[in-house]
């Protein structure tokens, strides 16, 4: 059986050149090593179609999940493993050790890029209202909400709707947080919020499996922009976003990419116009 080295009785020089031996770098890859070892890596998402989905039967699908299987397996980790959280625990948990990385949709915002390790963009997308049909109290806008004192709307919580809302103005009491899209359309039908609010892409998912034509899709919201998400990874496994970003670059390359993505709706082409380093510099 191989002996491990003891570092007891080894000069501070000695020691110091033995653990320079096992740097960040070494760190970092040793990361991509355990998770070869633990057969897969531990993602969360939100089970916001189409962006992460889980079906009845446990299957964990959804355009950042599928692209991100596809890379580990490239890297040598064999599947992805998922946990559902609400976007606004998932940093948290990520920080804590809980998951490998996000692939969740979530969005790079620059205070999201300080707080965790993107990698290059994946999906993007604009925001979007489903509303009462024929849009009874008018909104285009988050302002729109804000400016009507009655006006209710509900939200991912810790998503960006949430944000966009409370800085469009709209009380913090006339802000719901919403768990997922099954609670947000209910709410929604009983009259009880008046506007929910998620990506377009999502929205329209939710509204085409409602399908009640008492709804209605405002979608872009006027005043908000694209955004695009990343897989993020925790600060100190940037190796690991690296080695990621090489296999993601390659897929955009060949278009498998694009294969993975473009039937659930997102565009490849958008993703490949931009770059994380514009997108965590934008507000
Ligand atoms: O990144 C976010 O905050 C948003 N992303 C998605 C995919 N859905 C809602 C959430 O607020």
């Amino acid at each position: 059986m191989k002996k491990t080295k003891s570092l007891a009785g080894l000069s501070c020089a000695a020691i110091l050149a033995a653990v320079a031996v096992s740097g960040p770098s070494a760190a970092a890859d040793s990361k991509l090593d355990k998770l070869k070892a633990q057969g897969f890596a531990r993602v969360v998402i939100a089970n916001e179609p189409p962006f992460t989905s889980v079906s009845a039967d446990g299957k964990v699908s959804g355009a950042s999940p599928d692209v991100a299987r596809e890379i580990f397996k490239r890297l040598g980790v064999a599947d992805v493993v998922a946990s559902i959280s609400e976007y606004g625990a998932m940093i948290p948990g990520l920080q804590a050790g809980r998951f490998d990385v996000i692939t969740a949709g979530l969005f790079m915002k620059p205070q999201r890029c300080a707080a965790v390790t993107y990698s290059e963009p994946m999906l993007c997308d604009a925001e979007a209202f489903l509303l009462k049909k024929g849009n009874p109290k008018g909104y285009q806008t988050f302002a729109d909400i804000a400016k009507d004192p009655t006006g209710t709307i509900g939200v991912p919580g810790g998503g960006g709707e949430e944000k966009m809302a409370l800085a469009a103005g709209v009380p913090r009491e006339r802000v719901t947080l919403i768990p997922d899209g099954q609670s947000g359309l209910k709410m929604l039908q009983d009259g009880r919020i008046d506007v929910y609010s998620l990506p377009v892409l999502s929205i329209n998912d939710l509204f085409k499996k409602a399908s009640d034509p008492n709804l209605e899709v405002v979608a872009p919201v006027q005043g908000t922009q694209v955004q695009c998400d990343g897989a993020a990874f925790n600060k100190g496994d940037e190796a690991l976003r690296d080695a990621f970003d090489v296999e993601l670059a390659k897929m955009k390359k060949s278009g498998e990419f694009a294969k993975i993505i473009e039937p659930y709706g997102f565009s490849a082409a958008a993703a490949m116009s931009t770059s994380r380093e514009k997108l965590c510099a934008s507000q």
